[in-house]
């Protein structure tokens, strides 16, 4: 009797040891990247194209790549550079794109920029879009965010 209370004890512990430790877990997913500064402006009704600019943390100790972005929104999504080459702005795609551990990207005007290529339908301001980044590890995280009027 005494022996089945001690290893039911024993198991109460084990288990609320292995909660916690997902929980831990389930934490650290969530902070792993963040994103602040999302914007995608209102483009005219018939661009084939719209660009969203933000900026990417990398919260964890190791190297983080993405590998793709979709969008429910767009027909395509890419990760383009734009460089300054013989007086030309020239603009290229990146097939990943890596964060350092603990480190930070930016996407600006006139540096790295996500392409949203062909709406499927036009977007106007307020209207919202949604990215998933997948990660070269396996892991991806969505976002949602909504198209600004610039002026
Ligand atoms: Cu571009």
């Amino acid at each position: 009797m005494k022996k089945t209370i001690h290893l039911r004890n024993i198991l109460s512990i084990l288990l609320l040891f292995t909660c916690s430790i997902n929980l831990a877990i389930a934490q650290n997913r969530l902070a792993a990247i963040t994103f602040s500064d999302i914007v995608i402006p209102e483009a005219p009704p018939v661009a084939a194209v719209m660009v969203a600019y933000m900026q990417i943390k990398n919260n964890t100790d190791n190297e983080k790549t993405i590998s793709e972005i979709s969008s429910l929104q767009f027909q395509r999504v890419e990760i383009h550079e734009m460089s300054m080459a013989n007086g030309m702005m020239n603009m290229k795609q990146l097939k990943a794109l890596t964060i350092k551990a603990q480190q930070s990207v930016t996407l600006e005007s006139g540096g790295i920029h996500v392409m949203l290529i062909k709406p499927l339908k036009p977007l106007k301001h307020n209207d919202r879009v949604t990215l998933t980044f997948k990660f070269a590890s396996g892991e991806s995280t969505m976002i949602n965010t909504l198209v600004q009027r610039i002026n």
